[in-house]
This record gives C-alpha cells, structure tokens and sequence, in this order.
C-alpha cells in the first residue's frame, strides 16, 4: 500500500464515460428524428425531369408544378428522377434531398406556417435548371 489514493482518476473517468453516454444518446436521438417520418405521414411521390416537377398524393390526385399541403400535418416525400439527376429543395423549410434516376429517396417535413412556397431544384441539370421550380402551397387545416 502506497498512500497514494487515485479516486481522482475515477471520477474523471466517470464523468467522461457520463459525457459521451449523453453525447452519444443525444446523436441518436437527433438522427431518429431526421430519418423517421411521424407514422401519420402522409406520402407525396416527387419526380423531378427536364425541366419540372410532379408530385402525385396518396389518392392519386398528381400536380405539375405546384404542390398543395395541409398545415402542421407530416408529409413524407418519396423522391426520384426520370432523365438525369435532381435535387428536391424547399428553403424555407429546410428540405433538400436527391432525385436519383432508379432510386427513391426519401425526406419528411411538417409545414407549421400558412403560404406559399418555392421549391427549387438544386442540382445543375441542364439548360433549364435555372428555371426548374414549383410552388408549394401550404393550406390551413
Ligand atoms: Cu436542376
């Protein structure tokens, strides 16, 4: 026995352990909330071409070039492409995800605020990328 006590390498060690446990639940948390749409979500298909975008609701109803929402309710958008690659962006609501030619990419989002809209694409593809928007409307419930 030598006196020497080393109950200060413990708690240090405890209190690191402590940190990246909460860390590490906190990362876990944040991403389940990004990557899982409320079970409630409704699901809206985007297709984005040269040069505009479709979007077809779970009964079918399909617009070109604008997209009606209802407010506060989850939607959860199946994404993809039909000629060269794509990017889904809405700015305001902080959606922005990939329309890939032969996959399905998914984002989800709850619109919280009555209005309207642009959806763009982000992804150069082509001549008209430019002028590759839609509008999204968001109806009060
Ligand atoms: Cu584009």
């Amino acid at each position: 026995m030598s006196g020497h006590s080393n109950w200060p390498e413990w708690v240090y060690i405890g209190v690191v352990i402590c940190l990246l446990a909460y860390v590490g639940a906190e990362a876990w948390n944040v991403e389940r909330l990004v990557d899982h749409a409320p079970a409630e979500a409704e699901i809206i298909k985007v297709t984005g071409q040269q040069w505009f975008w479709t979007f077809e609701h779970a009964d079918g109803t399909k617009e070109i070039g604008e997209l009606h929402v209802k407010k506060g309710q989850p939607y959860k958008f199946e994404i993809t492409a039909k000629d060269v690659n794509h990017a889904f962006n809405i700015h305001d609501y902080v959606v922005l995800q990939d329309a890939v030619v032969g996959r399905v990419n998914t984002v989800w989002f709850a619109p919280e605020q009555a209005g309207e809209y642009t959806i763009q694409c982000r992804e150069y593809c082509g001549l008209l990328h430019y002028n590759m928007r839609a509008t999204l409307y968001v109806e009060e419930n």
